[in-house]
């Protein structure tokens, strides 16, 4: 297969858009799509201040190298879990995230859960209800919660995630099997702020998980090639497994399973209803709105050993 801009040979090709493209032209290519898409979904203005959340893996150190590129004041934030799952995950995934930040000349704020909560993400797991066998659910809890306080201490206008299509796919298959309205209503490129939650956006969407892959090979960028040790066995794995089995035999339906979906969203298929409208109110004790009358599910996460966690914020 051929470069279509230059004729020479192509390094990738995606089928779905009937397009092979050379390196040189393919590390153009990318981040021109990405500024498309940041102003299709008015995602932010090259004056706001972005705090891209780096896990040290492929997306998110191509997510900050990419809108570095196109000059936009982005920082990264890495949050370090305390998790080792006999890889080192944790400790590096960081050293790869300081590592590009030194490599480029860039801001990169470090929080260690451990110092924050007095636990790691794992010891949290196990020492709470809410994460007896599952860990994701507490690191997901930690994680929310820490970005969000660290745009808002830090007077960032944005959170920036690194998820690519296949995550965002996942995701969608799985909120679509169970209709779960309420997630199908937030799920999309961008999150508005809302009092005390700062915007989240999420500007590689529509790349494939192949396309970011290769980005990060092109441009050498060195990232962690172990998934989280936690993640074997998530549903995210198997739907994603699924959709690209379907992928392999209709190239492109990952993306139009996701675009149609925006669109239908977009067009009112999932309007709120008024009356399951949550209101939020401030945590009494860390400011971040919760549902939950008093106490936020994360400062009485924070309480492990404390009474059972019951609601999902
Ligand atoms: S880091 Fe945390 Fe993920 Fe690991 S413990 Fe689960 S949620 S899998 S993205
Ligand atoms: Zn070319
Ligand atoms: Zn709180």
């Amino acid at each position: 297969m051929k470069c279509r801009k230059c004729g020479g040979k192509a390094v990738i090709n995606m089928p779905q858009h009937h397009l092979g493209l050379c390196k040189e032209h393919y590390l153009e290519w990318l981040p021109e799509q990405t500024e498309r898409f940041i102003k299709k979904y008015a995602m932010f203005k090259h004056s706001e201040r972005i705090l891209v959340a780096v896990s040290g893996g492929k997306d998110s150190l191509s997510l900050w190298d990419i809108l570095v590129r196109l000059g936009y004041q982005a920082d990264g934030l890495y949050l370090c879990l305390g998790i080792d799952g006999g890889v080192n995950y944790s400790s590096e995934s960081q050293r790869l995230s300081e590592q590009f930040a030194a490599q480029h000349g860039l801001t990169l704020h470090v929080v260690d859960v451990e110092q924050e909560t007095g636990k790691t993400i794992p010891q949290l797991a196990e020492a709470t209800n809410r994460g007896q066998g599952r860990p994701c659910s507490v690191c997901g809890l930690v994680k929310r919660h820490e970005m969000n306080r660290v745009a808002r201490d830090l007077g960032y206008d944005v959170l920036a995630t690194g998820h690519n299509l296949d995550d965002e796919a996942a995701v969608l298959f799985g909120n679509t099997l169970i209709w779960s309205g309420e997630y199908l209503l937030r799920q999309g490129p961008v999150l508005a702020e809302s009092p005390g939650l700062a915007r989240k956006v999420k500007p590689l969407c529509r790349f494939y998980e192949r396309e970011m892959a290769a980005y990060a090979l092109l441009r050498g960028i060195e990232y962690i090639y172990d998934e989280c040790p936690h993640a074997a066995g998530a549903k995210s794995i198997y739907y994603k497994e699924l959709l690209n089995q379907m992928e392999n035999e209709r190239p492109g339906v990952k993306l139009s399973f996701y675009l149609n979906f925006l669109e239908a969203r977009r067009s009112g298929l999932f309007a709120e209803r008024i009356d399951v409208q949550k209101e939020l109110l401030p945590c009494p004790t860390c400011g971040q709105p919760t549902s939950a009358p008093g106490e936020c599910a994360y400062c009485r996460l924070k309480k492990a050993g404390s009474p059972p966690i019951q609601e999902i914020d």
